[in-house]
């Protein structure tokens, strides 16, 4: 296993959609274990493939409490099949967009059907943070971030922050 770099926005990357994947072999296998040590080390809750550069769609997830029982989830090829009328407001925050956190109101439960680190297909239904996680991770597989759910002033404001930070560190490293 091996530890990625976390691509940061603002990168057209992360507005790119992550294609879907034809069959479930080792090498994908291998991309997985590194999401997860990446997501752990970082630490975050979840991971999609796109935030280290991998335009595939997977994603991992561990939204457990206890630090020592860790619970991974790993979906390949992630579909919401359902959606709950109802919502809830969750704080959210994104390895991409280091720094910055939101409530954001999304459905509260959802359906999701996937493909397995076995290769067979999968249904969960989600509920409470897994289900904002799960929702979050998707949308980064189809280029939407949580900021593209504020107001355009809130984004841009988050966006030309980044934008500065990406800079001064450029000054560093050069
Ligand atoms: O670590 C993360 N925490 C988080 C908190 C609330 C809602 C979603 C998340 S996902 C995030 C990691 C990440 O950027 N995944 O794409
Ligand atoms: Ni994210």
């Amino acid at each position: 296993m091996s530890k990625k770099k976390i691509i940061i926005e603002p990168d057209p990357i992360l507005r790119q959609k992550s294609i879907y994947l034809e069959k479930v072999d080792d090498e994908i296998r291998c991309l997985l274990d590194d999401m997860l040590e990446t997501m752990y080390s970082a630490p975050g809750i979840g991971l999609a493939a796109v935030q280290i550069g991998i335009l595939k769609r997977l994603v991992v997830i561990d939204v457990s409490k206890e630090k020592d029982k860790k619970n991974p989830l790993l979906l390949i090829n992630p579909e919401i099949i359902s959606k709950s009328k109802s919502t809830s407001i969750h704080e959210e925050g994104c390895l991409s967009l280091p720094g910055y956190f939101a409530e954001i109101e999304r459905p509260a439960e959802c359906y999701v059907k996937y493909i397995g680190y076995n290769g067979k297909k999968k249904e969960i239904k989600a509920s409470g943070l897994l289900s904002t996680c799960i929702q979050h991770e998707i949308d980064h597989l189809d280029g939407v971030l949580f900021i593209d759910y504020l107001s355009k002033l809130k984004r841009d404001m988050i966006l030309k922050k980044l934008v500065k930070q990406k800079k001064e560190l450029n000054k560093i490293v050069l």
